[in-house]
């Protein structure tokens, strides 16, 4: 039998395209089309985002958040995918799962607006907590742990004190995923730092997500001889050394953009270990297709 490989979280972000004047409707076109290839791909999740939050990045107003995310995640909630919606704000998680999403992946843990515990805990979706200190216009002016004697117990105690307030507000325990947040007030090697320790996260007893993905600290890792970054298009083969490696820390998923390799490198992982388990099989597609829930 094959080891249960991690949940494929693949990413539709919903943020506008500066070279396009198409306006939203090509927009949605384009996000639901992007949604569709990668469920076909082997997604067990689509995380639907209209937020950027790239290191810098300014927020989009509420209407705006609304109006790029949710009429794709009706399309997508509708073709039967399991959808989530990446946001921080509890008015978008409501029309979100109104429209369908079962998931609400808050990369603020509910640090960013509070309400959006009640408005989980009154739907019973699924809540990813991501380890977060700021928004992404200072995020990165936020990367001391000293107080706490290093990064990993410094997220470890700060997602400690999220778990704390989510379940507080009636979220229930088996709703809830936690995510250590790589990149968000991590500077380049607190990240392996982070990774290298992220049992401690595993510990706090809920299961784990990792976003790694095109990820500057893997550009940091890959920068050429003068110290240029490795571009963002061209980091996937480091990213999925890592998802491997994930798989064997036994994560319950990690959020991609490229769900197909992500796919083929797990299914090369399964195949390994079930080898290894004292009998190859063909991989376990039951467990590799599983939703949220499994
Ligand atoms: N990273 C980004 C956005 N959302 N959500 C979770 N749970 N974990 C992450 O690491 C995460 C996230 C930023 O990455 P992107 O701009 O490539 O989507």
């Amino acid at each position: 039998m094959a080891p249960t490989p991690p949940r494929v979280m693949g990413i539709v972000n919903v943020t506008p395209d500066s070279f396009s004047d198409g306006g939203r409707f090509a927009d949605t076109e384009r996000a639901v089309e992007h949604g569709r290839r990668l469920l076909a791909q082997g997604a067990d999740i689509l995380d639907i985002g209209g937020e950027s939050t790239r290191p810098g990045a300014t927020r989009p107003l509420l209407a705006e958040e609304l109006d790029r995310v949710v009429p794709v995640i009706a399309a997508l909630a509708a073709d039967g995918a399991t959808v989530s919606v990446d946001t921080m704000r509890a008015e978008v998680a409501a029309e979100a799962v109104r429209a369908g999403a079962r998931v609400v992946n808050d990369v603020s843990g509910g640090l960013a607006d509070p309400e959006i515990l009640s408005v989980v805990a009154a739907t019973g979706a699924d809540y990813v907590a991501m380890h977060w200190r700021a928004h992404s216009e200072r995020m990165q002016t936020f990367t001391d742990y000293d107080q706490h004697g290093g990064v990993v117990a410094g997220v470890r105690a700060e997602l400690a004190d999220r778990v704390e307030a989510i379940l507080a507000a009636g979220v229930a325990p088996d709703r809830l995923v936690l995510d250590p947040g790589l990149g968000f007030s991590k500077a380049g090697e607190q990240n392996w730092e982070l990774l290298a320790g992220l049992d401690a996260v595993g510990d706090l007893g809920f299961p784990v997500l990792v976003g790694a993905s095109r990820k500057s600290f893997l550009g940091l890792l890959l920068a050429d001889e003068d110290g240029t970054p490795r571009g963002v298009d061209e980091r996937e083969a480091a990213h999925l050394a890592l998802v491997t490696m994930l798989a064997d820390a036994g994560v319950w998923g990690v959020r991609v953009h490229d769900v197909r390799a992500t796919k083929d490198a797990l299914t090369a992982w399964s195949h390994w270990r079930a080898w290894q388990g004292g009998g190859g099989s063909v991989p376990d597609r039951d467990a590799t297709e599983r939703g949220v829930e499994g």
